[in-house]
């Protein structure tokens, strides 16, 4: 397998069934609109559509057609969170992905309504999908449950509330698992429920999905230390200059990075349960060191 290209070959269906599924930039509220379009075009990674991809392949699901609206639905709730992340209020971040950050381009009340906007849209999407109402529901419960106030936003809380303060190492954790870990258990939750898989197996991708989330935001916080703005596309030694406690300050680079390789490890055994995938494998491996 050719890792390279069959990644660029997903990214690109990824981003086609995103343009096709975002709102027209049209109406009064087009400005708003063109901050939704331009927070989500502005070249993400597509991490968590591509592992909801990969999940969906393994548990044996067929036709992708009624997948993208949930990879798409996914990616919006991502991008607003980041636009709401960066907001002055929050990390106060004017560069995201190389480029102004949306409320830099477009204003802080724009700003905050694309987050609000691409929220609510994302359900829009997801429902328009063409799998069974059976499985709708259960993707947009496991949507909802995991980006709400149990989830993403319940991490958030944590983080913000708990800013300039050295929280203990089980609060910490919490923060890690809700706030970047719980969107990615919902990536593999609902590519595990779109196929039809049963209970179990969703559960095991919920679980998978917490450790890659770990990894994954830990890998984030290390590049805030390690790397430039430059290859990064946002500004580095945020979490210092926010005053705030993370893996890498707590426990040190070394473990850190030892950390990132076993909450992977721990991820690859639970999917090679299934017969594991190549391409789900490599994607994961890639994550350990990925450079932004
Ligand atoms: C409005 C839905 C909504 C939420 C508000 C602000 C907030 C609550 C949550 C923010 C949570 C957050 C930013 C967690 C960090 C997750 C993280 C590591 C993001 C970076 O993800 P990548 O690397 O980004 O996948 P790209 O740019 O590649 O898409």
């Amino acid at each position: 397998m050719d890792f390279e290209r069959e990644l660029s070959e997903r990214i690109s269906i990824i981003n086609n069934a995103i343009d096709e599924l975002l709102p027209e930039e049209a109406g009064p509220q087009r400005n708003m609109l063109s901050a939704c379009a331009y927070s989500v075009r502005n070249g993400g990674k597509r991490i968590r559509p591509l592992l909801m991809q990969c999940a969906y392949r393994l548990l044996g699901g067929g036709d992708e057609k009624g997948l993208y609206p949930l990879m798409a639905a996914i990616e919006m709730i991502h991008s607003a969170s980041l636009v709401h992340d960066d907001l002055p209020c929050m990390d106060n971040d004017r560069l995201r992905r190389g480029k102004p950050s949306t409320w830099a381009k477009y204003g802080v009340d724009m700003g905050t309504l694309a987050g609000d906007g691409l929220l609510i849209y994302a359900f829009e999407t997801l429902s328009g999908s063409v799998l069974s109402e059976a499985v709708r529901l259960s993707a947009f419960r496991i949507l909802a449950e995991k980006s709400g106030v149990h989830g993403m936003i319940g991490g958030q809380a944590v983080d913000v509330e708990l800013t300039g303060n050295i929280p203990d190492p089980d609060t910490l954790r919490f923060i890690y698992e809700k706030k970047t870990g719980a969107l990615i258990e919902a990536a593999l939750m609902m590519g595990a429920a779109a196929a039809g898989a049963d209970q179990a197996s969703v559960s095991s991708m919920e679980k998978a999905g917490r450790d890659i989330g770990m990894a994954f935001q830990i890998r984030d916080d290390i590049l805030d230390v390690i790397s430039t703005s430059e290859e990064l596309g946002k500004s580095v030694h945020s979490d210092d200059r926010n005053a705030k406690i993370t893996w890498v300050s707590f426990y040190g680079l070394d473990q850190s990075e030892k950390d990132v390789r076993r909450y992977t490890d721990r991820a690859l055994e639970e999917i090679r349960s299934f017969g594991g995938d190549l391409f789900f494998e490599e994607l994961l491996q890639r994550l350990i060191d990925r450079k932004f």
